[in-house]
């Protein structure tokens, strides 16, 4: 599914964020920049082991929530990798949405800084995390949009839902929103 939103497009695919070929990459990463299960795993054994290296050197402190990291990508079909790290769900108490849209916000804005023109996002929060896929979609997607409606780039934002029912969940949530906007 794909979406223009002023010269910039958005889209929807199913697949697997290690395969995309596209100039940034996020991971749904932790605290501790420590590697995981889920997106984090499959970036890791696949990018290889120099981007841990780069991201202890650089970020020994590790990323606080809400905000993202930058690495090189190793051997994944990418300039970069940002490493940004999502809220853990909890009922929607502890200013969930608005720490999933800044760590959003915080990835385009470091793909910009980078001039870099492409960035593939996994659905962050919505796996170990455990934030309700329903409603982490309409916060990213919001964030996406309002992002490219300010400022016109990254010139390709591509959401990668690793299943259907992700997919499904965020294509409606998109149909709603791009509806609400035109
Ligand atoms: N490509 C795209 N999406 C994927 C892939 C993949 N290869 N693998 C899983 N997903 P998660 P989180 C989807 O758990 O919830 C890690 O251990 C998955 O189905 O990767 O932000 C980190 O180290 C889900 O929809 O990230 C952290 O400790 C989405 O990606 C913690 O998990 C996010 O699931 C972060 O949890």
């Amino acid at each position: 599914m794909i979406a223009h939103i002023h010269d910039a497009t958005l889209e929807l695919v199913q697949g697997d964020i290690t395969e995309q070929e596209v100039d940034v990459l996020v991971n749904a990463a932790n605290r501790h920049l420590a590697g995981g299960a889920g997106a984090d795993g499959a970036i890791h054994s696949r990018g290889g082991p120099a981007i841990m290296r780069e991201t202890r050197r650089r970020y020994p402190e590790g990323c606080p929530t809400g905000s993202a990291v930058i690495s090189e990508a190793g051997g994944l079909p990418a300039k970069y990798v940002l490493h940004a790290v999502g809220p853990i769900w909890n009922d929607g108490q502890e200013q969930e949405a608005e720490l999933l849209a800044n760590a959003h916000r915080k990835c385009l804005e470091l793909a910009v800084e980078k001039d870099c023109d492409s960035i593939a996002f996994p659905a962050i929060s919505t796996g170990v995390y455990g934030y309700p896929i329903d409603q982490a979609a309409r916060v990213a997607l919001k964030e996406v949009i309002q992002f490219l409606n300010e400022h016109g780039k990254p010139g390709l934002v591509r959401f990668v839902l690793f299943d259907s029912r992700a997919f499904s969940q965020f294509a409606q949530v998109l149909g709603e929103l791009v509806e609400a906007i035109t």
